[in-house]
């Protein structure tokens, strides 16, 4: 009977628990929509929260860190049981994120981890290591030229929105690869806000005023894609006139690549999803995470593959293509 009455205990236990985690209600700020990679991310998590069977409630920032915060005191007001997070910029997230930790709402930060991390409570972390990616975009050129006997070269480096995570991590990451080949010469550093309209932009500006450029380095695909027309308008033929590298290694980059217009592409994943959905349901279970960040495994795609890159090799883009869902 003992026994019985404890087995019925416990499953009403495992019960509750489980229609608790069935009634949860998962809030996500989200930065904007200004790439394929912001696409994807959106589509990914917030169809994981759904198949999971939570609430979502969604808010699109539109690259405002006012609308951002709006979003967060909203969710707080709501009473939300998750809150997931990713900052436009690096700065400024202090105060609105203590209010989060004020209302004990666990916060799960993605993608741009503010500057702010280690002054609040996260219970995880999931996003892209930048400086790492920043670095394999010039190290993938650097090697490149190697293979192709050019030993010296004019580079451009189109950086993402400025003061982000990404912007910021990545632009650390070229600069210190740049140290490692000095035959390539920085020749201009711009924003071009991770559109493909601004990308085009900076890259027209670019061919008028300055003599030669050699090599892209695009802190995302969408900024290279904008280049690619700006310089096909200019007549002068992308992936070999210019050395194009972007990152993301988004399904249009490697379109691009294989069509010859690009040469490389590296890569960020944007599929957090699955992330996201483990992440919860252990917290749920009573897990406890540590706060350090964790990075998903990614890798370089290039045209012919086989260049050693920091810790990997290039992967022929055309082999994997059809498998890229974004
Ligand atoms: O690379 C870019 C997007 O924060 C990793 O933001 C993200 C970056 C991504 O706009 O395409």
């Amino acid at each position: 009977m003992k026994k019985l009455l404890t087995l019925v205990l416990a499953l009403v236990l495992v019960m509750g628990l489980a229609a608790n985690a069935s009634a949860l209600t998962v809030a996500f700020s989200q930065i904007g929509q200004e790439s394929d990679w912001r696409t994807a991310n959106t589509d990914n998590v917030n169809a994981a929260i759904e198949a999971a069977g939570w609430e979502l409630v969604y808010s699109d920032g539109q690259q405002k860190q006012e609308n951002q915060i709006a979003a967060l005191r909203s969710f707080i007001t709501q009473g939300v049981d998750y809150i997931l997070f990713t900052g436009v910029v690096n700065t400024g997230w202090e105060e609105v994120l203590t209010e989060v930790n004020e209302a004990e709402i666990p916060l799960i930060l993605l993608d741009r981890i503010p500057d702010c991390a280690d002054q609040i409570d996260y219970e995880a972390a999931f996003g892209g290591d930048f400086i790492e990616e920043g670095y394999r975009m010039v190290k993938w050129a650097g090697e490149y030229m190697k293979t192709i006997g050019m030993d010296s070269a004019k580079v451009v480096i189109m950086e993402g929105t400025t003061g982000s995570g990404a912007q910021v991590g990545r632009t650390e990451g070229n600069l210190a690869a740049m140290e490692k080949y000095p035959f390539l010469k920085l020749a201009a550093q711009q924003s071009g806000n991770f559109t493909r309209a601004e990308g085009q932009a900076v890259m027209e500006s670019w061919l008028k005023s300055l003599d030669k450029i050699d090599v892209l380095i695009a802190q995302n695909d969408d900024m290279a894609l904008g280049a690619v027309d700006a310089i096909k308008a200019a007549g002068l033929v992308p992936g070999k006139d210019i050395i194009i590298v972007g990152c993301d290694s988004v399904k249009a980059a490697f379109d691009a690549i294989v069509a010859g217009d690009m040469n490389c592409t590296v890569e960020c994943t944007p599929l957090y999803g699955p992330t996201v959905e483990e992440f919860i349901l252990r917290i749920e279970a009573g897990e406890e995470f540590s706060k350090e960040i964790v990075h998903p495994e990614e890798f370089v795609y290039d045209t012919d593959g086989g260049i050693a890159v920091d810790d990997t090799v290039s992967i022929k883009a055309a082999d994997v293509i059809d498998s890229r869902q974004y």
